[in-house]
């Protein structure tokens, strides 16, 4: 029921690509109307599955930026870890352009994906709900 709206089991979850562009935050309010939250990413087969489905388009992820010290978290309330997390990056990424790049996205068709951008910005974006199939 859920594939026939467009979303796509990978491993223990549904995830939506969307096809319409968001600023963040109204993109994580979508998700969270559909009972899920915009993407974490916590292995390599799971970030293999999102910059395949994306196709080189750009995708908002749940990562984005708290405090004074402006230390990333995933919005989902993963854990984030930085050392596991840091091989992500498009090399030379984060760079915070212009002070004002507060929340990331899937930019390249590579494991090495992640840009931080500006959070006002529109871009797609992939929502990630758990789904755990139970004996009937
Ligand atoms: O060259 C990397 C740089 O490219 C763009 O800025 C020119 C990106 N900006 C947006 O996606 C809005 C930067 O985030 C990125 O670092
Ligand atoms: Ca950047």
């Amino acid at each position: 029921q859920m594939v026939s709206q467009g979303w796509k089991y990978f491993k223990e979850n549904f995830y939506y690509f969307s096809h319409v562009q968001k600023t963040w935050y109204s993109a994580q309010q979508f998700c969270v109307s559909r009972n899920s939250q915009l993407t974490s990413v916590t292995s390599d087969s799971e970030q293999e599955f999102l910059y395949k489905t994306a196709g080189g388009l750009f995708y908002w992820i749940g990562l984005t930026k708290a405090g004074t010290d402006g230390d990333w978290y995933w919005v989902d309330e993963t854990p984030f870890n930085k050392v596991q997390s840091d091989r992500f990056w498009i090399p030379g990424e984060p760079n915070n352009l212009g002070n004002n790049e507060h929340c990331a996205n899937l930019k390249m068709s590579s494991l090495q994906s992640w840009n931080d951008a500006p959070c006002d910005h529109p871009f797609l974006f992939i929502c990630k709900r758990r789904y755990i199939p139970s004996e009937p």
